[in-house]
């Protein structure tokens, strides 16, 4: 009976693994979800010996040329995909036989809960298969993370549930548990099995054959009609995009334009991020508000809001703000035009006293924070703000006056700002007193927004694939990006003319259209030719760090 368990096994395993790349092929085809089997393909592909990969590759090459099979890389594209379904669904058929063998000799009433936990196992292998081939979860990373395990969950219990049927008919639960697995009823009651037996395997037939072809022919659909939506634009009628509000900034005439799917070079400042100590902000009436610059000064001065904008010399700068808390492609950062006046004129109109050392600066929320005076001295950008995008601040975020310091995160950066006291002795800020670093100064950080597989380009018969995103390091400015696909070599990317000394750049690299699934990675060197740090950190106490990388699956458009 054991060799016709393992049998039976096998042939569950083909039919179940066949559902399953069915359906995960539609979900891919449909929401960008893994497919486990190309992910596989690619892993196995990585981790054997260079020696037989090679072989494999000759042999799919000579393979193609004897039998005329066209030209050689897209049909060896398809061999290989081909050879990734097959050895997804040997995989599964040996997991059946391994699986009905192996509670054949254990007692059977385990087999529902066995199920479950081979679709676990399985699943939770190919999750760290994906991860290892460097699937960066793109869109919905616990998303993914729940689909793959619900699905080969669902598997795994649906191989427990046909050994169930298969291997126990007519015999409650409890009495083959009692029995073992090779007693005398179990025998006794093959007499009656093979019409049941039949049956149920006709109908599981059945139901996985509609399952495998309804994922697979209407994933192809939709995925075939998502393809029909790729554009291909020849290289000499490639028009600048429009750039939307953006069409009057200083870099509008900049030669490198956006990959297609970058975000705004300035961002729209309802989406820019908000980040604060308090459940709502704090609301600060024009009327009454006034700025004392007391402590070691020799003429204390108290502002008004239209003595800031109106006494002084006003100044625009174009400024990326971000949070000490961003992780390594988040979105808390945004770049923004800032308009106020310099901190030094302010400083010199009140004359500062001999021990004069720090900023004391405080804000309407209790926020506050301590800012070296040699730092305001040394650096004229810093200012005190009252406008962005040339309008008031917007209550969420400061007015009526923050204060702008270049290369550092914003938790160093006061909004609100009630009152400025000169004085000896450094002092910790709110953030700087809860653990986070003294200095936070902007790390540099580069995120890769757009792969765009809809807008591709062809130049001279080759496709190309327009990539890109931003890369920031403070103050520092930006010198050079890379780019590496899989575990390529690492190519500079174009780099389009920033916004100012201190704002993102957005950088570009056309990639040579290769089809299947890619990993892209990107790195910055900042203005001091630093090389961006590739050790991974959290936010947590001094700036995430590491480099980001995003997974695309690349398929050539139809004609
Ligand atoms: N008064 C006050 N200023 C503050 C904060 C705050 O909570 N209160 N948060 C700081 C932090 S941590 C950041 S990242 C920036 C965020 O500015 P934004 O919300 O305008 O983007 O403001 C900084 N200034
Ligand atoms: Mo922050």
């Amino acid at each position: 009976m054991k060799d016709r368990g393992i049998g039976l096994g096998a042939l569950v395993g083909v039919l179940l693994t066949l559902s399953l790349m069915g359906i995960m092929f539609l979900a891919e085809q449909v929401a960008g979800l893994p497919f486990a089997p190309f992910d596989l393909f690619d892993w196995m592909a990585r981790i054997l010996p260079g020696d037989i990969i090679t072989l494999g590759i000759d042999i799919i090459v000579s393979f193609i040329s004897g039998l005329n099979l066209g030209e050689t890389s897209s049909t060896a594209k398809a061999i290989e995909q081909l050879s990734a379904l097959v050895l997804f669904v040997l995989l599964g058929t040996l997991a059946g036989a391994v699986f009905f063998a192996v509670l054949r000799t254990r007692s059977m009433h385990l087999s529902s809960r066995a199920g479950l936990i081979l679709g676990l196992g399985a699943g939770g292998i190919m999750l760290l298969i994906s991860n290892s081939v460097g699937f960066v979860f793109s869109m919905a990373p616990l998303f993914s993370v729940v689909w793959v395990l619900m699905a080969f969950l669902a598997w795994g219990a649906a191989m427990g549930w046909a050994y169930n049927h298969l291997t126990l008919p007519q015999v409650s639960r409890s009495d083959a548990a009692a029995k073992g697995g090779e007693s005398a009823p179990v025998e006794t009651s093959i007499a009656v099995e093979p019409i049941d037996r039949r049956r149920f395997l006709i109908q599981l037939g059945s139901a996985t054959a509609v399952l495998t072809v309804a994922g697979a022919g209407l994933g192809g659909i939709i995925g075939g009609s998502r393809r029909a939506g790729v554009t291909v634009t020849p290289v000499s009628e490639l028009t600048p995009p429009d750039t939307g509000p953006g069409g009057n900034l200083p870099d509008a005439d900049a030669s490198v334009v956006p990959a297609p799917g970058t975000r705004p070079e300035l961002t729209p400042i309802a989406d820019h991020y908000r980040i604060d100590i308090n459940l709502r902000p704090p609301e600060v009436e024009e009327e009454g508000w006034v700025l004392p610059i007391t402590g070691l000064v020799n003429n204390p001065l108290v502002l008004t809001f239209d003595d800031i904008r109106n006494n002084y010399e006003a100044m625009d700068q174009y400024v990326t703000l971000s949070c000490i808390s961003n992780q390594v492609g988040g979105d808390l950062i945004g770049t923004t035009l800032w308009t106020g006046v310099s901190l030094q004129t302010i400083l010199d109109e009140v004359g500062l006293q001999e021990d004069a050392a720090y900023l004391k600066i405080t804000a309407a929320d209790g926020f506050h924070e301590t800012v070296s005076i040699d730092l305001v001295q040394s650096d004229g950008r810093v200012m005190l703000c009252y406008a962005w995008d040339h309008e008031p601040l917007p209550v969420d975020h400061g007015f009526p006056l923050r204060i702008y310091i270049p290369d550092r995160y914003g938790m160093k950066q006061p909004r609100w700002i009630t009152g400025i006291e000169v004085v000896a002795d450094y002092e910790e800020g709110y953030w700087v007193r809860r653990g986070w670093d003294e200095v936070a100064r902007m790390k540099t950080t580069s995120v890769i927004d757009a792969v765009a597989s809809q807008a591709l380009i062809e130049d001279d018969g080759q496709l190309l694939i327009p990539i890109g995103g931003i890369a920031h390091a403070g103050a520092r400015g930006i010198t050079r990006v890379e780019v590496q696909v899989d575990n390529g070599e690492w190519i500079e990317a174009q780099l389009r003319t920033p916004l100012s000394d201190t704002t993102w750049v957005i950088w570009r690299y056309d990639w040579p259209f290769a089809e299947g699934a890619h990993t892209f990675t990107v790195r910055a060197t900042d203005g001091d030719t630093v090389l961006q740090d590739d050790t991974s950190l959290p936010p947590r106490p001094s700036g995430a760090q590491g480099y980001h990388n995003l997974r695309a699956t690349l398929v050539i458009p139809n004609e």
